[in-house]
C-alpha cells in the first residue's frame, strides 16, 4: 500500500474556507448543549474521541524579546520577574527532549523569544531540529517571523510543525501588539505552508476581547488557504507586570464554546488545549475534550509559566479513559 500524503499536502477541497463572522456568531449563540453535541459529532466523525496528542515545550531562548505583546512575560517592554537566558546549547536541548520522550511525549516544541531568528543562532536551531528528530520525536518550533528561505531551511532540517499564532481578531490585534502587524503573521504562515511544514496556529482567549472578536479570530484561521493542521487555543496566563496582568477572567463556558466552534470549523485539525490548564478544573478540561480538543502541552512547564504536573495529567487521562498519542 502506498504511504498517505503528509498532512500538510492532503487535499482540503471538501472543507470550507468561506465562513462569515455572522455564521460563526450564530454558532456562539446556540444553546450550550446543542453546540457541544454538534462539535462532539464532528469530532467523532474525524478522530478517535479518546485519543489526545501530547507535545512537550521547551524555552530554548528566554526573555529579552524586543516585541511588545501585552500578554507576554518575555517582552522587554514589561517589568516581569523573568531572568533572561541566552540560546541553550544543543546538549541541553537534547537532554530535555530525551526526558520528554521518556515521559511519553510524541512531539517536542522549541520556543524562542525572538522577533525573528538570525545568523549563528538560527544555524544552531537547525542543528537542534536535526538532532531532536533523530531521537524519534516529531519536531516543532516557534521562533517568531520567518522569511521563505528560513522556512525552507527548517523543512530541510526536518521540522514537522511551526507554531505562529494569529493570537486574536484582526480588529483587536492592534490593542495587543504594536511591533508587528497581523499581515506580518499571515506572511510567515504563508512561508511555512509553502515550505511544506505543518502549520500550528491559534491564539489566546481572555485578553478582554469581545465574542465578535473571538468569532473574527476563528474566521481568520479557517479562511486561510488551508486550515492549520494544529490550532492551539490558549487561555491567557495573567502574568504580573504585563499590561494584561489583572484583566478580568473569561467565563469558562465561553472558552469551551470557542473550543467547540474551532472543532466544527476545522474538523480535521488538531485543536490544542494550550496555556491556562493549570487554572482549569479537571471538569473543565474534560468538557474541552468532549467539545473536540485533542491535544495538550504535557510537562511541568510551558515556556516560562507553569503547566499541570505530568502525574495530574496522567491521572486525568486515566479517569477519563483517554490514551495519549
Ligand atoms: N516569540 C515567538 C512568537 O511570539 O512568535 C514564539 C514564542 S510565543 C511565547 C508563542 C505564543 O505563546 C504566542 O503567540 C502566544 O499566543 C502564546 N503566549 C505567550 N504568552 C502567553 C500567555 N501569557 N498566556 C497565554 N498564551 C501566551
Ligand atoms: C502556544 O500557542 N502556546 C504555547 C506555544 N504555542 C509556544 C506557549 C504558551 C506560553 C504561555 C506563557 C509562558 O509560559 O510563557
Ligand atoms: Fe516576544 Fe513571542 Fe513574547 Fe511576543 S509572544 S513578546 S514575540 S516572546
Amino acid at each position: 500500500m502506498s504511504k498517505p500524503a503528509p498532512l500538510a499536502e492532503q487535499p482540503q477541497d471538501d472543507l470550507r474556507h468561506d465562513w462569515t463572522r455572522d455564521e460563526i456568531l450564530a454558532l456562539f449563540a446556540l444553546p450550550f448543549n446543542d453546540l457541544l453535541h454538534r462539535a462532539h459529532e464532528t469530532h467523532r466523525a474525524n478522530f478517535d474521541p479518546n485519543a489526545v496528542q501530547v507535545s512537550t515545550l521547551l524555552s530554548i531562548k528566554t526573555g529579552g524579546c524586543p516585541e511588545d505583546c501585552k500578554y507576554c512575560s518575555q517582552s522587554v517592554h514589561h517589568n516581569t520577574d523573568l531572568e533572561p537566558e541566552a540560546l541553550l546549547k544543543i546538549q541541553e536541548v537534547l537532554d530535555a527532549a530525551r526526558a520528554a520522550k521518556e515521559a511519553g511525549a510524541s512531539r517536542f516544541c522549541m520556543g524562542a523569544a525572538w522577533r525573528n531568528p538570525r545568523g549563528r543562532n538560527f544555524e544552531r536551531v537547525l542543528d537542534m531540529v536535526r538532532e531532536v528528530r533523530e531521537l524519534g520525536l516529531e519536531t516543532c518550533a516557534t521562533l517568531g517571523m520567518l522569511d521563505q528561505d528560513q522556512a525552507a531551511q527548517l523543512k530541510e532540517a526536518g521540522l514537522d510543525y511551526y507554531n505562529h499564532n494569529l493570537d486574536t481578531s484582526p480588529e483587536f490585534y492592534g490593542t495587543i501588539i504594536g511591533t508587528r502587524s497581523f499581515q506580518d503573521r499571515l506572511d510567515t504562515l504563508e512561508h511555512v505552508r509553502n515550505a511544506g511544514i505543518h502549520v500550528c496556529s491559534g491564539g489566546i482567549l481572555g485578553m478582554g476581547e469581545t465574542r465578535a472578536d473571538r468569532a473574527s479570530f476563528l474566521r481568520a484561521l479557517v479562511n486561510e488557504p488551508r486550515h492549520p493542521e494544529s490550532v492551539p487555543i490558549n487561555q491567557l496566563v495573567r502574568v504580573p507586570g504585563t499590561p494584561l496582568g489583572d484583566v478580568a477572567e473569561l467565563d469558562p463556558f465561553e472558552f469551551v464554546r470557542t473550543v467547540a466552534i474551532a472543532r466544527i470549523l476545522m474538523p480535521r485539525s488538531h485543536v490544542r488545549l494550550s496555556a491556562g490548564r493549570s487554572e482549569m478544573s479537571d471538569e473543565m478540561q474534560a468538557l474541552c475534550f468532549f467539545a473536540g480538543a485533542n491535544s495538550i502541552f504535557y510537562g511541568e512547564k510551558l515556556l516560562t509559566t507553569g503547566n499541570p504536573d505530568t502525574e495530574r495529567d496522567l491521572a486525568l487521562f486515566d479517569r477519563l479513559g483517554i490514551h495519549p498519542v
